[in-house]
């Protein structure tokens, strides 16, 4: 058997990879730490519980004993997906960005370092390269990220550089773009979008909409980290992207338009500073591995709107009590 760590399991692409995981590779006994923060959703894993090659530690990856605990009995692969997520949550406080991204991740790699493994995989961003006016980022581009997020992902990303280069940990470091797919939290911009449509709330667009994200689909994600392992090599980065370049206006008008909702709902609101106006990836060298997005873009996100409409009872509960005092005071809506 071989042992899997997954931190961050319970939250959007964590609990897509560890399904996929457990699916994939029959010889895998995967163990998901994770803290739960208001992002991370036992109901992403329910379907999971007592499953003989699964199982699950509430533990944060800042605190050295939770770590150590998830190691008990030792571990082959860590997949680090834990992290805090939202942009605009960074922004109003940076503090816990800085905790969980930077200091959790430097927790795991000093129990890598002493305790051994096969891959430590270190889930990066593409927000690591900061704004991309015209054409694509390769993998040795500057870093310039301009978020506290994106900067907490890149001292992180750097720092598991570091140790493959002083230690040789056996580090993989992947950037992906953005993600979409069912059970990603109403916070980010297609879910919000989504679901404030289905509920007919106004749809917040910031600044004049044409800000452009690489979409890329959460299985898509999951089978790129499989080439990464598989084939990759260690102290090497790999940029994840979907190939799918859009406006954000462009997706605002086709969650609309899917629903049979007016243009009206498109409420212009003041821009997020620093606001990266595009991303854009060259993925030359995952492809020249094997990899190569499945899903089509059009056919995935209606997908993903039906899963919303159909999924109340997931995203329903989310939406509300603290949820809701983060939303009127981000939006003043
Ligand atoms: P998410 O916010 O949905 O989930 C994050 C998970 O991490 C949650 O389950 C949360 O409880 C857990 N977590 C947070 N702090 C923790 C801590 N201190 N200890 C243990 N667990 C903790 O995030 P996501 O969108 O699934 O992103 C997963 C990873 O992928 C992150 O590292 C993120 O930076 C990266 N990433 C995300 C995207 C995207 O579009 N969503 C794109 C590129 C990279
Ligand atoms: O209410 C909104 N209105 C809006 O116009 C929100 C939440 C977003 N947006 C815009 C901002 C971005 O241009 O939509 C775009 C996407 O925003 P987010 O969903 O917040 O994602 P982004 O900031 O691009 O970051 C995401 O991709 C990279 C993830 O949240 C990160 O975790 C990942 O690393």
């Amino acid at each position: 058997m071989t042992r899997v760590l997954v931190t961050g399991g319970a939250g959007f692409i964590g609990s897509h990879f560890v399904h996929h995981a457990l699916e994939a590779h029959p010889d895998w006994q995967v163990t998901v730490l994770d803290k739960l923060t208001y992002a991370g959703n036992p109901a992403n894993l329910e379907d999971l519980e007592g499953q003989a090659r699964y199982r699950f530690l509430k533990g944060d990856i800042a605190i050295r004993r939770d770590v150590q605990a998830a190691w008990d009995g030792g571990v082959d692969l860590l997949f680090n997906f834990a992290a805090e997520t939202h942009v605009d949550r960074s922004i109003g406080d940076p503090e816990g960005f800085i905790r969980t991204d930077v200091y959790g991740t430097y927790t795991l790699l000093e129990e890598a370092r002493s305790r051994g493994l096969r891959a430590f995989v270190q889930i990066s961003t593409d927000e690591v390269y900061g704004s991309v006016p015209s054409g694509v980022s390769r993998e040795d581009a500057t870093l310039l990220p301009s978020n506290p997020y994106s900067a907490s992902k890149a001292a992180a990303d750097r720092l598991a550089y570091s140790y493959h280069a002083t230690y040789g940990l056996p580090v993989f470091i992947t950037r992906a773009s953005n993600n979409y797919g069912p059970r990603q939290y109403p916070e980010k911009l297609i879910p919000l979008f989504i679901t404030n449509a289905l509920d007919g709330q106004p749809l917040p667009l910031y600044g004049d909409g044409l800000n452009v994200r690489d979409w890329l689909y959460v299985a898509d994600h999951c089978t790129a980290l499989d080439t990464v392992i598989e084939r990759g090599t260690p102290g090497e980065v790999y940029n994840v992207g979907g190939g799918n370049e859009r406006r954000n206006i462009d997706i605002t008008g086709r969650i609309l338009d899917h629903l049979g909702v007016p243009r009206t709902f498109i409420r212009y609101v003041p821009d997020r500073p620093g606001h990266d106006r595009r991303y854009a990836l060259d993925c030359g060298k995952l492809r020249a591995l094997g990899w190569t997005p499945r899903h089509n873009f059009e056919a995935a996100i209606d997908d993903t709107i039906r899963w919303y409409a159909a999924h109340r009872d997931w995203w329903e509960p989310i939406k509300s009590g603290a949820y809701l005092e983060y939303y009127r005071t981000q939006y003043r809506l």
